[in-house]
């Protein structure tokens, strides 16, 4: 059935429509199935992501057809299809009136992904209006809260550096505080990596002492302040809390300088609102291991890394893995810079959409993923600033004199970048960082060709 005389209004002005501030837009990238016509399948896909379906139903109304979605760009060519839905079609919270990512998901990205007559559908950029901007929490902590606590000044604190205790498994409780306690030498950030959390060779109620005990030996020792993000994940928002309260309890007259993590691409909204929610005095740090099944440019379904990271600013994460921009491991274009650009600006220039987040508190871009020393300096020119956490797991650990050895060679690196000092000058002064270049050398190779000789470097 055709539904484009009622779920399409090509004669819509993009422009008027965020004028009218009624309205989500949502730029997709759109192909029907072999057989099907573009437009056709256009106003299906806009139908069952808001009032319709394939049938004309007796019960619908004129209120019904007043908040229907409507397709108003299209170009069959590029793929492009935008969609306006009116704000009304979301659910509110039945507890304080206001609105849920779980509700805006569940139409603009639910049903449509699986309809027989389109070939894929993604979501390249999503426009919220100001209303929109006033019922979602937002970020209670950001990266000055942070700041703050490092003893830093409150705006242009710059760089964090951050580790992920490795191996990814985890460690039994005595090594893994071990290993805690010797990045925090030189460091400033420790996170769980996202399998840890409460492991049989790894009790939670066994580890954060050990760990806040390492935290504590470690401030004495160097008198800066240390940073914890522990991993609070799990299905249960009871268990969740519980992790939650443990920790904060254990870490007592430090508890500011814990973070929480959730992986909240796996979990989902409701694990990232509940922290949200019940931990609002916590800088609130968002895993997104799993979301590259979808966000990978490679995957036509679901959305861009770009529109998750704009996700989780609205729903109040403190801080969001962006990737490495092409610098680390992971997948990622020297264009995401954008992503961060989105994440921290009051205004910004998305894909297509030009967004204003009214005072929104910023989310930290948290850097991640095969990043290290010798990898920074590229990665923040092309950034421009280094207001960022970073975490390096082997970056740090895959130092080799020591960890703390590692943090030092990060920090270092993001002087070294800030003063516009040739890095292989640099490393002539500063050990820490020489030694990178030794610890990484397929890296050196490919970035700083002729290292050893102008090192004097002959292993
Ligand atoms: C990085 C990491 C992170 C990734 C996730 C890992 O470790 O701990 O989970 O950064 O990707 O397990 O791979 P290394 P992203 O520093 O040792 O590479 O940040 O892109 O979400
Ligand atoms: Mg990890």
């Amino acid at each position: 059935m055709d539904q484009s005389n009622r779920y399409a209004d090509l004669s819509l002005k993009e422009a008027d429509l965020i004028k009218g501030e009624g309205h989500i837009l949502v730029a997709y990238k759109m192909k029907p199935k072999a057989g099907y016509g573009y437009l056709e399948t256009a106003a299906h896909f806009a139908a069952e992501s808001s009032t319709g379906t394939n049938v004309e139903v007796s019960t619908t109304d004129e209120f019904t057809k007043g908040v229907d979605a409507l397709v108003y760009y299209i170009d069959e060519a590029t793929e492009d299809m935008r969609i306006a839905y009116p704000i009304d079609l979301f659910d509110r919270n039945i507890t304080d009136g206001r609105m849920m990512m779980v509700s805006v998901l569940t139409l603009i990205i639910g049903n449509n992904q699986g309809m027989g007559d389109v070939e894929h559908g993604k979501i390249h950029d999503i426009y919220f209006p100001k209303r929109c901007l006033q019922l979602f929490d937002g970020p209670s902590k950001d990266i000055s809260d942070m700041w703050r606590i490092l003893g830093r000044p409150m705006k242009d604190g710059g760089y964090i550096a951050g580790t992920i205790i490795k191996p990814k498994l985890g460690l039994r409780p005595e090594p893994f505080a071990k290993a805690a306690y010797q990045f925090w030498l030189g460091g400033d950030f420790i996170k769980n990596d996202e399998p840890q959390g409460n492991q049989v060779f790894c009790p939670a109620k066994k580890v954060y002492p050990l760990v806040y005990d390492a935290m504590k030996r470690a401030q004495d020792e160097t008198g800066e302040a240390k940073i914890f993000s522990a991993n609070i994940t799990a299905d249960d928002h009871y268990e969740m809390c519980a992790r939650a309260d443990f920790i904060l309890e254990t870490f007592g007259p430090d508890a500011d300088k814990v973070a929480f993590l959730v992986d909240a691409f796996v979990g989902g909204p409701g694990m990232l609102t509940t922290a949200r929610r019940q931990y609002p005095g916590q800088y609130l740090h968002y895993h997104r291991a799993g979301h590259g099944m979808i966000t990978s440019p490679s995957a036509k379904r679901g959305y861009t890394a770009f529109v998750l990271a704009k996700l989780s600013r609205l729903q109040g994460a403190s801080g969001i893995h962006v990737g490495t921009m092409g610098y680390g491991k992971m997948e990622g274009e020297h264009s995401d810079k954008n992503i961060c650009y989105m994440l921290e600006r009051d205004e910004c220039q998305g894909p297509i959409y030009y967004q204003k987040w009214y005072g929104m508190k910023p989310t930290t871009s948290i850097i991640s993923g095969g990043m290290n020393a010798l990898r920074l300096p590229g990665f923040f020119e092309n950034l421009g600033h280094g207001n960022v956490i970073n975490t390096s797991g082997g970056g740090a650990y895959g130092h080799i004199d020591s960890p703390a050895a590692g943090a030092i060679s990060l920090r270092q690196s993001y002087e070294c970048w800030k003063s516009g000092t040739d890095p292989i000058a640099y490393a002539k002064e500063h050990k820490e960082f020489a030694r990178a270049f030794e610890s990484f050398p397929g890296d050196a190779d490919k970035l700083y060709p002729g290292w050893r000789e102008k090192l004097g470097v002959h292993k």
